[in-house]
């Protein structure tokens, strides 16, 4: 625990909730809030959050702020922290907070309530706000003034507690602004998991010397710095192919000579997968795979946190608690497999290959993507990439190449549009060197397009590259395979260029190479925020997606 913040909540006898929690917050790390206040709690915190050096971050929505809060955690490791009004602010949070709950983010939601007083009169903007979230929280409290700090550090070490996600704290501003006693100021959490299952690894052993070609898929769970060196130990013992989940890409690098591409529990992979006769999930949480069913045959040993149910497949074997320790004794028991460096490499390009969407005229999002990565490696530069829900997605998952975890940020428990924008902004002020490429559909940035405003205001070194194909393309794509009328998925592509400019940040529309390559050139030397608005055809979807998902 940081000694100048324990110091700051022990200077007077007692202190406000709203100094003790804020205390707790950056005992454990928390730099930046994101969200919009209400007139009450909000505006105790962001006070006394100033006051202990942790900045606020407004936003355009509380699903943006959410998200962002998410983002920041995903990256530090540390709680991340959402604040909004109590009504309509926590309603239109509950995105984010479903994005925090299955995209595995340990999130502080903290809003504003009403008193036992108000609650008997009371009735605008009154609504049960514990059961709307609860599907999606891990732990809901309201604080009191005999709220200690043990209270507040259990509730963070619950977030930070596998599987990760968010935490409800309801605050009125009475309460935030009563005076504790400061006597059982506490913060520190401890949550690594240490549990290590010798009888498990033993028979795991036994399945790993039996196998001839296995095959091992890292998913969100494998996320961290202390997992990657063993994870590497451990596939190149084998010397077996390796996949990686959306979450999970850059665990393995993309350029190891072991990487075929991504796992996605679609077709794209299976010509790999099928010619297992082991699978090893490692990390794999099944929140992120698609929708379909399981499709190999062969036993799977499972490394994880814990036992997912449901699950898209039986497990054979299972070892959980912590990844690294589990890795680490199995690597022992592994021999090389029967694998060929040549048939890896083939069947990653064969990957690629199947996912190709090249044009002829204009550009298409295979060029976006390996342009922009072109572009800025030769420039020295090594960009985050954040990426929206649609079918632009598929493009940048496949031909951007991650060499980190956290490479590309990206929501693959939910799923949500609107991700990519708020997540880069998050990603851009948490490491403000780092340059964050931004990948979005037209519809994902329309329901998030006043976070560009935060971007300006904020002066986030991001480029948003917004694919403007005037339509819902994955569901227009699922519309027109199912060979119904087009209706209700498009629209009049809107000029996103203008809309950025009106916002007071830079920005070019382009619809070719030549101009693309353009716009990036100039795009690269600001500092603030850019938006390039590219124009294309999506018709070449349908035939990637078919390769993709099958
Ligand atoms: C908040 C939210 N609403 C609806 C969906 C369902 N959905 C998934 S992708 C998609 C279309 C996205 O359109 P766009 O952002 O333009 O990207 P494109 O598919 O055209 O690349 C929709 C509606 C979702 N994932 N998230």
């Amino acid at each position: 625990m940081n000694g100048d913040f324990a110091r700051f909540a022990m200077q007077s006898k007692e202190i406000t909730v709203a100094k003790l929690l804020v205390s707790a917050f950056a005992a454990n790390g928390v730099k930046r809030m994101f969200g919009i206040p209400g007139g009450g709690s909000s505006l105790d915190i962001i006070q006394a959050a100033a006051d202990i050096g942790i900045e606020f971050v407004l936003t355009r929505s509380e699903n943006s702020a959410v998200m962002m809060a998410a983002a920041t955690a995903e990256l530090g490791g540390k709680p991340g922290v959402a604040l909004m009004t109590k009504g309509p602010g926590i309603a239109n949070a509950a995105n984010g907070v479903a994005y925090a709950a299955l995209d595995r983010a340990p999130v502080i939601i903290l809003t504003d309530g009403f008193t036992s007083e108000q609650q008997k009169f009371v009735s605008h903007q009154v609504f049960d706000q514990q059961a709307l979230l609860s599907p999606l929280v891990k732990r809901f409290t309201r604080l009191n003034t005999e709220t200690g700090a043990s209270e507040i550090t259990a509730l963070i070490e619950l977030a930070l507690t596998p599987p990760f996600g968010p935490i409800q704290i309801e605050l009125t501003g009475d309460v935030a602004r009563s005076q504790v006693a400061t006597s059982d100021i506490k913060f520190t959490v401890a949550v690594a998991s240490h549990a290590t299952d010798k009888v498990g690894v033993a028979a795991a052993g036994n399945m790993l010397s039996d196998a001839v070609r296995p095959v091992v898929i890292v998913g969100l769970e494998a996320r961290s710095e202390a997992i990657t060196e063993p994870i590497k130990a451990f596939v190149e013992a084998l010397r077996c192919p390796v996949l990686t989940t959306y979450k999970a890409k850059g665990v393995v690098a993309d350029s190891h000579v072991q990487f075929v591409g991504n796992f996605t529990g679609g077709a794209a992979e299976s010509e790999c997968v099928s010619k297992a006769d082991l699978i090893i999930l490692c990390g794999v949480d099944p929140v992120e795979l698609v929708l379909q069913k399981w499709r190999y045959s062969v036993p799977v040993l499972d490394i994880a946190t814990r036992h997912h149910q449901p699950h898209y497949t039986s497990i054979d074997s299972g070892l959980y608690g912590s990844i690294a320790n589990h890795l680490e004794l199995l690597v022992h028991h592994c021999r090389q497999s029967a694998w060929s460096v040549g048939e890896v490499a083939a069947l990653r390009e064969q990957m690629l290959t199947a996912l190709n969407y090249s044009v002829e005229d204009g550009i298409g999002p295979q060029q976006v993507i390996t342009i922009a990565e072109r572009e800025t490696r030769a420039r020295g530069l090594n960009p985050r990439i954040t990426v929206d829900a649609g079918a632009h997605m598929f493009s940048a998952l496949a031909f951007w190449r991650c060499h980190e975890p956290f490479d590309v940020l990206i929501s693959n428990g939910l799923a949500t549009m609107a991700f990519a924008l708020p997540a880069a902004i998050a990603a851009s002020l948490h490491e403000p060197d780092r340059l964050v490429i931004a990948v979005t559909g037209d519809g994902g940035l329309l329901m998030c397009l006043g976070e560009l405003l935060t971007a300006v205001q904020q002066q986030a070194r991001i480029i948003v590259i917004v694919m403007n194909d005037g339509s819902l393309s994955l569901i227009d794509i699922k519309q027109q395979q199912r060979e119904m009328k087009s209706q209700g998925v498009r629209w009049n592509r809107p000029d996103f260029a203008q809309m950025m400019t009106g916002f007071g940040g830079r920005a070019f529309r382009v619809s070719d190479v030549a101009d693309f390559q353009n716009a990036l050139d100039a795009a690269l030397l600001e500092q603030g925020p850019v938006v390039i608005d590219v124009l294309f055809d999506p018709r070449g979807y349908p035939q990637q997606m078919k390769a993709l998902r099958g």
